[in-house]
Parts: C-alpha cells; sequence; structure tokens
C-alpha cells in the first residue's frame, strides 16, 4: 500500500479532479489523504503521514506556489523524502516545468490510470518509470512516456471521493450549494480554452466530449444528498447540453430521482427551445453561456467561437422566457482587440438579457493556439510565468498603456455596466483612473461586493442558517475567483 498526500492551497469548490484520483486509488488498496494549505501547517501534516507521493493539481499561475510549496515539505521531510508529482492543466501544456528544483514527475492528460500505476509501481519492488502518461526527472535525465487512451466509458469509474474533501474543509462541507461533473470534454475549438490543445496535443483520435451515465451522477447525488446540506447543484463541465438523448434522459429521471435544482454551462448555438424546455423540466435555475467578445470578427476569427450575435441573444431571450437566469462569461483585453470592443461586449451581455456578465481579463495559456499566436507575434508584456493564478488580475497584452488601464478598470465595472446601462457614461470616466492603492482597492471592492449580492439572489440562491451564510460570505470573500 503506498501513501499518497494530495496538497491544495485552498478548495473553492470540489476539486473533481482529485476526488476521482483519489477513489480509484484507494479502490486500488492505497491510502489518501488530502492537506489544505489556507486551513493549516501542511508541513507537520506532511511530516506526520509520512506520504510516499506528494500529489499536486496545478493549473498555470499557481506553479510558483505549489513549486515553492513542495521544496519546502521535501526539505522537512528529509532523508524520507517521498516522490513529488504535478498534474491538470499546467504541466499537461508546459510539461517544462519539471525542470523546475525539487519537482520529480509530471503526469499528462488523464490521471486516473497512471496515479494507480505509479502507487503500484512504489509499493513493488525496484521503480520502472515507463508508466504511460508520466514524464519523471531521474537521476537529472527526464524519461518521457506515451499518453494512454482516455476513458470513455466514465461509468466504470468509482464514485468521486467527496468524503476527502468534506471532513477536512466545513465551509465546503456544510455549503448547500455543490459542484458535481456530469461528463467530461467539449467537441468546439475554441482558440484560447484548453479543450483544442488537449485534444490536438495528446487525444488527436479520441471522441471530443462524452457524458457519464445519468445514473451514475444521479447515485452520486443521491449520495450527498443523504449525507449533507444540498440545495443546488453545479454542473462544473464545459458543456452540459452536448447531447440530446442524455439530456432527454436526465430530464426524465433527475426532477423524480433527485429534484435538486442545478446550474450549468451552455453554448448559445446549442440553446434551443427543446434543450431549454428540457432544462427547465429537468430543473435547472441558472446556467452560463460564453459570449466571450461583442466584435463579430474576434469572435468568429482569433477566437474560433462559431456563433453569431444573433445566436447569443435569442439563446439569452429563450433563456430568459423559461424563467432561468443566464449568466455569461467575457474576455476583455484580447489581442488586437480596443476598448471600443470591449464596450461592445458590454452591450451584447444586455441584448443578450444576461443576470450576470463575469468579466475576465484575456491569458495567453501555453499550449492554447492563442497563446501560440501571443508568443509568434510577441504580442505579451513579460513571460508565461507572469500568468497571475487568477484571470482578472491584469493584461498581459502589449498596447498603450492607457488602453491597458482602461481595459484592467472596465473588467472591475463590467458587470455594474452591462446591468445599468445610464452607468456607462460614468464607467467611460472612471477607467481612466491611474492605478492607486485607493482606487485598486475601491474597484475591486465594489466588483465583488456587486457579484456576491447578484449571484446570491439570481444565479446560486439558496436558504440557510444564518451561521453558514455567514461562513459561506467569509470565504466569498476570501475567494481569488
Ligand atoms: C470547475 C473549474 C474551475 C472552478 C474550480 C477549480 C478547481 N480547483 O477545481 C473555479 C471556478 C474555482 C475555477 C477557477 C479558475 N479556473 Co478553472 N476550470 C474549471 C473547469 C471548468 C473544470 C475543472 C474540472 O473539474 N475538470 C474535470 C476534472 C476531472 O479534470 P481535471 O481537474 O483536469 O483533472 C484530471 C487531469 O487533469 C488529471 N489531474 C489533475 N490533477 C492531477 C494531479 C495528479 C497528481 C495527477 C497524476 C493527475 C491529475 O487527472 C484528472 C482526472 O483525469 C476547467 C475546465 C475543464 N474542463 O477541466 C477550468 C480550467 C481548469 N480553469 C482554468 C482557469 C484559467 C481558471 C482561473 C484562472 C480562472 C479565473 N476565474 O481566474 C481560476 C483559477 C483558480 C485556481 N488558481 O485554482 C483553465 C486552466 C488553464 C491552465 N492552463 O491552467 C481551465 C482548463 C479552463 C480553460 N480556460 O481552458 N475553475
Ligand atoms: S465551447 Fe467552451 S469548453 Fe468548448 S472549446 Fe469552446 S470555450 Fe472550450
Amino acid at each position: 500500500m503506498a501513501r499518497i498526500l494530495w496538497v491544495e492551497k485552498q478548495i473553492d469548490y470540489e476539486p473533481q479532479g482529485m476526488m476521482s484520483l483519489a477513489a480509484v486509488l484507494k479502490q486500488a488498496g492505497h491510502e489518501v489523504a488530502l492537506t489544505i494549505a489556507t486551513r493549516e501547517d501542511v508541513v507537520k501534516v506532511a511530516c506526520a503521514f509520512r506520504p510516499d507521493i506528494l500529489a499536486y493539481t496545478v493549473l498555470t499561475g499557481s506553479q510558483r506556489y505549489y513549486l515553492e510549496l513542495n521544496r519546502r515539505i521535501k526539505r522537512a521531510l528529509g532523508d524520507r523524502e517521498p516522490i513529488s508529482v504535478f498534474g491538470g492543466p499546467h504541466p499537461t501544456f508546459f510539461p517544462e516545468v519539471l525542470g523546475e528544483e525539487g519537482l520529480d514527475g509530471i503526469c499528462i492528460g488523464e490521471g486516473e490510470g497512471a496515479i494507480v500505476d505509479l502507487a503500484n509501481a512504489l509499493d513493488g519492488p525496484g521503480f520502472d518509470p515507463h508508466i504511460p502518461n508520466w514524464w519523471f526527472k531521474l537521476n537529472g535525465e527526464i524519461i518521457r512516456n506515451p499518453v494512454r487512451p482516455l476513458i470513455r466509458d466514465l461509468g466504470t469509474l468509482p464514485m468521486p471521493d467527496r468524503a476527502l474533501v468534506y471532513d477536512k474543509d466545513e465551509v465546503t462541507r456544510l455549503r448547500p450549494v455543490k459542484a458535481f461533473l456530469a461528463g467530461r470534454g467539449c467537441p468546439y475549438r475554441c482558440t484560447y480554452c484548453f479543450n483544442h490543445a488537449w485534444y490536438k496535443n495528446y487525444y488527436p483520435r479520441e471522441k471530443r466530449g462524452y457524458m457519464r451515465p445519468v445514473d451514475a451522477v444521479i447515485e452520486e447525488a443521491l449520495w450527498v444528498k443523504a449525507r449533507y446540506p444540498l440545495e443546488q447543484i453545479i454542473f462544473v463541465d464545459d458543456l452540459f447540453i452536448m447531447f440530446q438523448d442524455w439530456l432527454e434522459e436526465f430530464a426524465d429521471k433527475w426532477p423524480r430521482m433527485v429534484g435538486v435544482a442545478f446550474f450549468c454551462n451552455v453554448r448559445a448555438n446549442l440553446v434551443t427551445r427543446e434543450k431549454v424546455a428540457l432544462l427547465k423540466k429537468a430543473g435547472a435555475i441558472s446556467v452560463s453561456m460564453g459570449i466571450e467578445t461583442g466584435n463579430d470578427r474576434l469572435r468568429n476569427g482569433l477566437l474560433r467561437r462559431h456563433m453569431s450575435r444573433d445566436a447569443i441573444v435569442q439563446a439569452g431571450r429563450l433563456l430568459h422566457e423559461a424563467g432561468i437566469a443566464a449568466s455569461s462569461t467575457n474576455m476583455l483585453a484580447l489581442p488586437t482587440a480596443t476598448l471600443e470592443d470591449d464596450f461592445a461586449t458590454m452591450q451584447l451581455n444586455r441584448e443578450a438579457k444576461i443576470k450576470y456578465a463575469h468579466a475576465f481579463l484575456f491569458q495567453p495559456y501555453p499550449g492554447t493556439e492563442l497563446g501560440g499566436f501571443v508568443q509568434e507575434y510577441d504580442l505579451m508584456d513579460g513571460s508565461l510565468e507572469d500568468i497571475s493564478a487568477i484571470a482578472w488580475d491584469r493584461s498581459l497584452i502589449k498596447r498603450d498603456p492607457f488602453e491597458r488601464l482602461q481595459m484592467e478598470n472596465l473588467q472591475r465595472w463590467f458587470a455594474l455596466g452591462v446591468e445599468f446601462p445610464w452607468l456607462e457614461p460614468a464607467i467611460r470616466l472612471l477607467i481612466k483612473v491611474p492605478h492607486n492603492p485607493v482606487s485598486d482597492t475601491l474597484y475591486r471592492l465594489i466588483y465583488k461586493l456587486f457579484k456576491g449580492y447578484i449571484i446570491a439572489r439570481r444565479i446560486h440562491p439558496f436558504r440557510s442558517s444564518p451561521r453558514i451564510i455567514f461562513k459561506q460570505l467569509l470565504h466569498f470573500f476570501r475567494m481569488e475567483t
């Protein structure tokens, strides 16, 4: 039996990847523990647990934090130094991270088979590093293994190990809104998203996007409902409405067997009257759809969204008529975009009757086509290492500094501008204020307060005790996203 310690900085939502990997590890007879750096002294926990594997899920922007933490833990463990491994989007798309001091291995792509094979290998005599999906650094040499096929039948996986998270993190355990995953992948090829890079680089011949069996999703929901507060579910899938037949089965069974309201991600071109009716029947109260930009050239050329403004407006209206609150995601400060394009994005959100418009500042993630375009044409101020852990902090795209300042400030005012069109003239003035501690703090506070209020009212409304609401509020203000 190998001992695996999962190290997370903080828990914003239930981490689906980690919970799935913990479940397969336990099924294979290994021991898994979780430590959360913002809640306890992870070095102490590691010394007491004595892991064979230190495991981290790493998104671009958080790699420096985890590399440093990993070095601290390994120093403290001294001779009992475990093997430390990264998995998730960052190592998958930037395997060069393996060159960093202290890191021994990275997992490329899907991790279930890979982590179990590694734990089994460490458990046995000798260590053969030829395990699919892994790159290892052994005595300064890098060993690169091929990637195994994707798990196509997600119903063969055990139920994600939620207890690992809930036993450790009271806020997530008591929150009546819980995150679930009903499928994996997405068939579209938007140039800024990890999906096209994932399939193109590692899984070129695989089907792009598939769902778990409806019954497996229901079983997991019922398991949670029987043990923890559960008033609403957030399906974090990239695209929940990919398949009509799956949605029909879900809409038939979910309300009868689970009956919990939910939120999911949709794509405007797939939002038909029929699918909206199925979502409504199933119990959807809110959705999110990517609008991204109001400029057609940017949306369909640069981002390859293949989506007209009419499709976006029509989708928003269908959802509005059905009483399903539509939120949106938008990217400001895109390469080659102007400030007026960002204001056009604001206008398109209004026309689509969006109930909360999330705005991010575009980040050129490694491995993506748009990230590559930015590199190739030298459009980036700084390097990949400058990408921060949150996608709304600052823009790294080269442009006139005054325009960049206005775009960064507009991110803070965007949702308010969508909600109150009459504010736009004032916003145009406010975004000209140079960055300084007072306005930066004030703008962020206004952004966070408005976001918290609208999300709690319209997107994820739930009833709870004052104590839990207070804890959730504290958590929300601490969250970086
Ligand atoms: C839900 C979600 C969130 C949630 C929860 C994130 C979380 N920590 O769980 C929230 C809203 C908090 C969030 C925030 C952000 N997110 Co997000 N998020 C997602 C989303 C839609 C689903 C994640 C998920 O559950 N996937 C399903 C599981 C099964 O897959 P997985 O986590 O990748 O894990 C598998 C493998 O990667 C691997 N694996 C993972 N970890 C490990 C570890 C080891 C040791 C091994 C062996 C294998 C392994 O095995 C797993 C199972 O096969 C993904 C897109 C996607 N479809 O993955 C984006 C995604 C991960 N997010 C992304 C981004 C950019 C962000 C933000 C920066 C955006 C922002 N708002 O500022 C922040 C960053 C927060 C942070 N620093 O942690 C990017 C990451 C790009 C990159 N190169 O890193 C993604 C890929 C979307 C995209 N733009 O393309 N996100
Ligand atoms: S539709 Fe969404 S999840 Fe799918 S590729 Fe485009 S951005 Fe990614």
